[in-house]
């Protein structure tokens, strides 16, 4: 109702917030990336969670000034930290089915990388499972053509739609992200499905070529598991929610 009214609006006014929140090296421990999420500081709402407006968008279709909004800002963001000397950290942007389908989406993305001059390759995109699944010949050229470019590709949430292998055999992906439901259960000296699960995937990714990013780390016991079995990086509250800009900055800053 309101939302739904104003969000067209509110894109115009540029209402919405980056928050952006770290990977940390499963070795290393330090930050070697980041994701960022958007926010909607609304005039009398306050700071909405995405989870309250980009179903919304997508229905609406806001999603598409949103999403470039979205993509501009965060390269713009990625080339400032580049330029002061936090080079190599890339930065990973969710991309909307809706997005991804509309014919005119990757010239606007030409467009703003034009304009905002960030290496391509400090830059990954997160779909996911069901939005590829939806158009997978049409999401299979569109792949290709973005990592043609030197953009790098994820599948974010991964095990948690109708994960089928042969997608991984067919789509040409640089990441996995598995979902936080299987780090969540995660314990030391418990051999569990989960525990199975996170294996079996680490084995599959390191096979398939692709990185394996472990999300929804919260307890250092996990951080250990997931590191004892190979897990390139882990993100999650244990290193730091979603923050501010300022803050991340910060944040990258005392990591250095
Ligand atoms: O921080 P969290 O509450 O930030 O995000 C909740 C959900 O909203 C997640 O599923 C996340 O993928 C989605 N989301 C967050 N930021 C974006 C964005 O910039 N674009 C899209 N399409 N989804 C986002
Ligand atoms: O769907 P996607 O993976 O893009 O969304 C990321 C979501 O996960 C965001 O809402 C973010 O705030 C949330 N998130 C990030 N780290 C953690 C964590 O350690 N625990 C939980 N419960 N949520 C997390
Ligand atoms: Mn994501
Ligand atoms: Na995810």
């Amino acid at each position: 109702k309101l939302i739904q009214q104003s969000l067209l609006q509110a894109v115009e006014d540029e209402q919405f917030e980056l928050y952006y929140q770290p990977k940390v090296g499963g070795i290393s421990r330090r930050v070697c990336g980041y994701e960022a999420l958007v926010r909607w500081n609304h005039p009398s709402l306050g700071m909405l969670s995405p989870v309250e407006f980009i179903p919304i968008a997508e229905d609406n279709g806001a999603i598409l000034p949103l999403g470039d909004w979205i993509f501009e800002n965060a390269c713009l963001y990625a080339k400032n930290l580049n330029d002061i000397g936090l080079i190599d950290l890339p930065v990973a942007i969710n991309i909307s089915a809706i997005q991804l389908s509309d014919p005119g989406w990757l010239d606007r993305l030409l467009l703003i990388l034009d304009k905002t001059q960030l290496p391509t390759h400090l830059i990954e995109l997160e779909l996911t499972e069901s939005q590829l699944l939806t158009d997978i010949e049409n999401s299979t050229d569109t792949i290709n053509y973005i990592r043609s470019l030197g953009i790098k590709v994820a599948l974010d949430d991964f095990g948690t739609g109708y994960s089928s292998l042969s997608y991984l055999r067919n789509l040409p992906l640089d990441t996995l992200k598995i979902d936080r439901s299987f780090v969540s259960h995660l314990q030391e000296g418990h051999e569990n499905y989960d525990l199975a699960i996170i294996k079996a995937v680490t084995t599959l990714a390191k096979q398939l070529g692709m990185a394996l990013v472990a999300e929804g780390v919260e307890q250092s016991t996990q951080e250990k598991i997931l590191t004892d079995i190979g897990c390139d990086q882990l993100q999650g509250y244990l290193y730091s929610k979603p923050i501010p800009a300022e803050e991340f900055l910060e944040l990258c800053l005392k990591s250095l």
